[in-house]
Parts: structure tokens; sequence; C-alpha cells
């Protein structure tokens, strides 16, 4: 059996047909590489902060103290930067009103935000918050999140892919793709690098997926759907989204879109 390595990925170990003689009942058994189920895990509130309810969060990360925030949909996307104790919107550019704007993430100096469908993501200077520059991404199919572990940056594009991306062309270069023991998953959004492994928040779910970044390994899930209770919402568009770590203090931030709050959390493991 030749496998479909474009359709299900590298990280597919083999697949078996099991044929009884009759074409119409052929199944096909497939085994991945990950052989471990995902753990779960819990998670407990330290504090909670105010969110600009107008905010369709997209990208979400901290620098230093700093909160920057990416909002999304057309005519109210931006790039922000946040005083995160009070909510405040220190700064705000606001992105041509024709994009979706989707994930962030800074490296080197530079804030790099993608775009929904537009194929096309934007350089910005960390310092003064202006655009120095537009990159495109071609080889993958749309803008959704973004994260970097200092040197490499890592792109969700909606599919079961998560890219590695030249820091300093922006080019796609290669990608994992996102399985468990039992199946390939996908429509991974806000992205966080955390101590080796990318925290990805799946759109439309309560949970955040604990990813592997050498082998697309989904090794844990937090499920978080007791937050959503916690926050006044309005639409079924208002999910969890967003997820932001202050490396220096070790503390773990999550909010969702149009959300009211942001909560400081401890993963329970
Ligand atoms: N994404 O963040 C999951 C990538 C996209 C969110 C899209 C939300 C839909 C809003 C409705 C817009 C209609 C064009
Ligand atoms: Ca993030």
């Amino acid at each position: 059996e030749k496998i479909d390595t474009e359709r299900l990925g590298h990280n597919v170990l083999q697949a078996q047909v099991f044929y009884d003689g009759n074409v119409d009942t052929i199944t096909k058994k497939i085994t991945f590489l990950n052989n471990k189920s995902p753990k779960l895990y819990s998670y407990k509130i330290i504090a909670e902060y105010p969110h600009d309810k107008q905010a369709f969060t997209q990208g979400l990360e901290f620098y230093g103290d700093t909160l920057y925030e990416s909002t999304g949909r057309k005519g109210k996307s931006s790039l922000r930067k946040v005083n995160y104790k009070t909510g405040d919107v220190l700064t705000k550019i606001e992105v041509p009103k024709e994009y979706f704007a989707e994930g962030i993430t800074i490296l080197n100096d530079q804030i790099f935000q993608l775009t929904w469908q537009a194929k096309e993501g934007f350089i910005y200077d960390l310092n003064t918050m202006k655009k120095t520059g537009n990159f495109a991404y071609n080889k993958s199919k749309e803008g959704w999140g973004l994260c970097n572990d200092g040197e490499h940056i890592y792109k969700s594009d909606g599919t079961e892919k998560i890219w590695l991306l030249n820091p300093n062309t922006l080019a796609e270069k290669e990608y994992i793709e996102i399985t468990t023991n039992k199946s390939v998953k996908s429509k991974f959004n806000e992205l966080e690098w955390i101590d080796g492994k990318i925290y990805a928040n799946t759109w439309q779910k309560d949970g955040i997926a604990i990813i592997n970044p050498k082998n697309g390994a989904l090794e844990g899930v937090i499920d978080l759907s007791g937050l959503r209770k916690k926050v006044s919402q309005h639409e079924n568009l208002d999910v969890l989204n967003g997820i932001a770590y202050k490396k220096d203090t070790k503390q773990l931030f999550v909010t969702g879109k149009n959300w009211d709050k942001l909560f400081e959390i401890e993963v329970i493991k």
C-alpha cells in the first residue's frame, strides 16, 4: 500500500489494507508514529485581568512585561501594545480594512503578523510599531497562528500542518503534522512556545493542545472548558483563543475572542 504522505503526513508509520475479496469494503488501518495517547491536564486560575471586549483575539505574546495582541475581522483588525494588568491599550495600529489579521510573534526586535486568507503578512519594528515590510506565504494554506523558539518561527495554517519558517525570509522551510495515536488533527489557531513545546488553541474548542515540535505528536490537552462560563459571551465565535507566556516569571495567560477577561492560569499536571 502506497501511503499518501502529502495528505496524511510523514508522521504516519504505515497503512494496512484489509481486503476480504470485495473491493467495496476495503478498509485501511493507519498506524501513527506517535503511539501514546495525549495526557489530559486541568488548570487553576491564579488571577483575572480585564481584556478589551472589542478585541477579536488572534495573536497574543509577551515581550518582557508588555503584552502584544493582534485582533481580527475585516475593518477591526489591529496590532496592539497592552498593559495586561489594566487591560489598557497603550498603542493601537489599525490594519487596512481589506485584511483579516491573525497571529503574531516577536523575534529580533520585529513583530510579525499574519493575515487569514490574503497569503500576506506584515512586519513591524518592535519599538516604534511602524510597519517596515511585508512577507508572503505560498506553500501554506492560510495564516492562523505564529510563535517562535528564539530562533525559528512556527506557523499554523488551519490544516494539520505547522510550518517552520526561515526567520529572515519568512519562507516556509518544512513542516510537522499533528497526530495523536489515533488520528490527524487540524485547525491549530493561536500558538505559544513554552519550554520546548508548542501550545496551541484549536479553533472553536475549549482545549489547548501541547505539541512536540520535533515530530508533531500531540502529547497533551489542557481542558479549559470552565473558563467560558466566567466571561460575558455574546456570540458563537467568541471562543478560547490567545496564549501568552511570560518567560521571566513563568506565568501563563489565556483569553478568548471578544472575552472581557484575561486569565493567568497554572496547568495542573
Ligand atoms: N480563524 O481565526 C479561525 C483563522 C478565522 C476565524 C474566522 C472567524 C469568522 C468570522 C466571520 C467572517 C466572515 C468572513
Ligand atoms: Ca501566543
